[in-house]
This record gives structure tokens, sequence and C-alpha cells, in this order.
């Protein structure tokens, strides 16, 4: 028997005693998709450069390939999430990658258009102040919700780099009425039972106004778009010390909340891997979901957000750091489903402050790692996905077959 196999035991036993159903945690465990960010197995980095990397994916294809063998190391990563102007087919077409992708048992996830890598786009894309740049801009969406189609996904996720640099450089409210319609074209564009994720930023690449800034721009919009427009929250796009787990508990509440974009960050928008800067954090947001899904007022909503890695590897290897962040991911969910709810909504009933941080804290101070190697296992799964990774010889593979530099996010 594995040392961790003894510590699931006791584990699983002392969670019991507290009434807890392990075998319902460990199935909700498995059931928890992760998209893999196309964007992130390609070379990534900074502004300020990119560290090339053996064996990077230079295509789709080859992106598709990595996001598989991170699949088959992790068992709940069936999904690419696709950016388009990093992804291009040499003819324009998708529906092979579609084919393609199933057969290595993958399907593609959201679509994210991309309104930045074009000199056009200086004073931003719909909220540009000339008419045939926002209309080039829509164009290029109306594109976009063909590449979903052809891709077989159904959901679309934007993120805007719309902003100004100086105070009077543009008309701000006129932004605002140009980003209703740019996004109106979109939302009017997507099939019937595609979704629309509008994501926000703080800052960058605009310094002094960010056309969609925070929550509460990207929710009034979603607001008044319509059911199929959700609120994406990337965990790096807040300035230091915003809740983001209150955020989301309002957006559950409102049930407005779409998916995430998840990374780690101490200061900007960092993109580093998930858990590794502020676990707790991350625990406290699924902490507010899993309570969001023992609530029949927004358990639906709880329940169909989708979760998405959106991360930059620039000194850790890609397909590892992509590998851990899941790893991470998962170690916070798990943690979230073993706080005890009923003791807490006694304490918080009784006014017990102390005892109501200790339940939720006790759960987040569980050791969970036998609990998600007993979950991999029970999948088929090797119980600690990094090591299968390194015992695949995958890496040496794609090192010495893939000559040339493979491009992904920032990577040009
Ligand atoms: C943004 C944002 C988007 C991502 C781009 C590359 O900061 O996080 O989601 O697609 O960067
Ligand atoms: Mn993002
Ligand atoms: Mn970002």
């Amino acid at each position: 028997m594995e040392t961790w196999e003894k510590q699931y035991d006791v584990l699983a036993d002392a969670l019991s005693e507290c009434g807890l159903d392990v075998e319902r945690i460990k199935a909700t465990i498995q059931r928890l998709v992760v998209e893999l960010p196309s964007w992130a197995v390609g070379n990534s980095g900074t502004r300020y450069g990119v560290f090339r990397q053996p064996g990077a994916a230079r295509t789709i294809w080859e992106k598709v390939d990595d996001c598989a063998e991170i699949q088959r190391v992790l068992g709940v990563c069936p999904v690419m999430a696709s950016h388009v102007n990093w992804d291009k087919t040499d003819d324009g077409r998708y529906e092979p990658v579609r084919a393609y992708a199933a057969e290595k048992g993958l399907r593609i996830g959201t679509v994210h258009p991309n309104t930045f890598l074009g000199q056009e786009y200086k004073f931003g894309s719909v909220c540009n102040p000339f008419a045939e740049v926002r209309q080039q801009t829509i164009d290029h969406f109306i594109d976009c919700v063909r590449i979903t189609r052809e891709f077989g996904s159904k959901s679309v996720g934007i993120w805007l780099a719309d902003g100004t640099n100086y105070p009077g450089q543009d008309h701000l409210r006129s932004r605002k009425h140009r980003l209703y319609e740019g996004l109106k074209a979109l939302y009017d564009a997507l099939d019937p039972d595609m979704t629309l994720f509008v994501e926000y930023k703080f800052f960058e690449p605009g310094f002094y106004t960010t056309d969609l800034q925070d929550w509460g721009m990207s929710f009034s919009m979603c607001q008044r778009l319509g059911p199929r427009a959700k609120v994406l929250v990337d965990l790096g796009h807040h300035a230091s010390g915003v809740n983001v787990e209150h955020i989301v508990s309002i957006l559950l509440d409102e049930n407005k909340l779409g998916g995430f974009h998840i990374n780690g960050r101490k200061y900007g928008d960092d993109d580093l891997m998930a858990g590794t800067i502020n676990p707790l954090e991350l625990f406290l947001i699924f902490d507010q979901i899993v309570d969001a899904s023992l609530d029949t007022a927004t358990a639906t909503t709880a329940n169909a957000i989708t979760y998405m890695l959106d991360q930059s590897h620039n000194i850790e290897g890609s397909i590892e750091g992509i590998i851990q962040s899941v790893m991470n991911t998962q170690t916070a969910h798990a943690k979230a489903l073993l706080v005890d709810r009923a003791a807490l909504a006694a304490a918080q009933e009784a006014g017990d402050v102390i005892l109501a941080n200790r339940i939720v804290m006790a759960a987040y101070e569980t050791d969970v790692r036998p609990l998600l190697a007993q979950a991999r296992v029970e999948m088929g799964r090797h119980p600690d996905p990094i090591v299968a990774f390194r015992e695949s010889g995958y890496l040496q593979h794609i090192a010495a077959t893939r000559t040339g530099e493979g491009l992904g996010a920032l990577g040009g």
C-alpha cells in the first residue's frame, strides 16, 4: 500500500465521521471540467520577451496534441479553449480541427475573438472613434461565430483591449454607447444555443480608462444584451485588495456568472499558475460556488460555470505549468466541498464569528492530496499527473520532433 493510500483511508474515515459523503465528494471532484487554453501550450511570455520552449506547439493541431496529453494525465480536461488569431488554420476551415480533436478525445471550448493584434486597433475595436474600424471589428466577430460553429463550440468569450491613455482623448460616454452597439452585434450574430462571456480588466493596454474595467460594467452590458450574455471573471483582472470571492457571490446571486479565467497574481495581470500565489482566495471563490450550488435559486448558474485557465508560462514548462494549475484548482475545489455548511449556518445564525471562521478554515487546512489522488485513480489516472507526464517521455518526444518556433500568447 502506498503512503497516500493509507492517508486516504484515514481521511475518508475522518470525513465520514463529520457526516460528509466521501463518495459524492469524489464524484463532484471528478466532474469539474477545466478548459485548457490553446494559447498557453505554445510559447508564451511577457511583453518584454518570450523564452522559447523546446517542442512548443507551432500550430493548432499540435496544440490539440498537447492538450490531449494533458487530458490523458488529468482526466478532467477534455476541452481546449481557442484564441482565434493564434489558432488559425491554413485554409480558414475549422471542422477538420473539430474532427481531429474528437479523435484525440477533445472538443473545442470557448472561442476568443481577437481585437488587439492589428494596427487598426490603435484607438480600440468596438469603441474606436472611427466607424470603419468598428465595422471591421464586427465583421471579425461574425467570422468568429462561424469559427465557433465549425469548431462545434457553444461559447464565445470576449475580452476587449479598448481604452484610452489620456484624459480628454475620447468621449467616455460615447465609447460606452459604441461598446454596447459592438457587443450587441456580436450577441445578435450568435446561434440561439451559444453563450457570450464578457470579460473585464481594470487596466492595460489602456492606462487611463478601460471600456470594460470591472464586473459592474460587464454586468450592466450583459443585463442589456440578454440571458445568453454572462460575466467572465479573470482572477488576474482586479486591483490589489479587491475581494474577488464577494464579486463571485454577487454574480452568482444575479445568475450572471458565466465563467472564469483562472490564474495566479501578485500584482497585476500576472498570468501565473493558478493557486500558487493566493490559494486561499481560490478556495474562497470555490466556497462561494459550492454554497451557491446547494441553493435552488443559484444552483443552475453555479453548475453551468465554464472554468478555463488563462495563463502564460514564461519560465516553467508550459505543459507542466498547465497540469499543476489544474491540480491546484482541484485542490481549492475539493477543500470547498469539505466545508461543514450546516455547522457554518448555525454559527452564522448564532453570531459566532470565531466559530464560523474556524469552520471555513478547517476545510481550507485539510490536506486533500490523498482524496484527489484517490479520485484520479478511480478515473484510471496516475495519482500524481505531473509524475505521469514526466514518466511518459512526451516532452522529450515533442522536443525532438518539433523543429522551429511555436507561437502562443504574446509569442510573436
Ligand atoms: C487579456 C485577457 C484575455 C486574454 C488576453 C490575451 O489580459 O486575460 O482573456 O485573452 O489577455
Ligand atoms: Mn483572461
Ligand atoms: Mn489577462
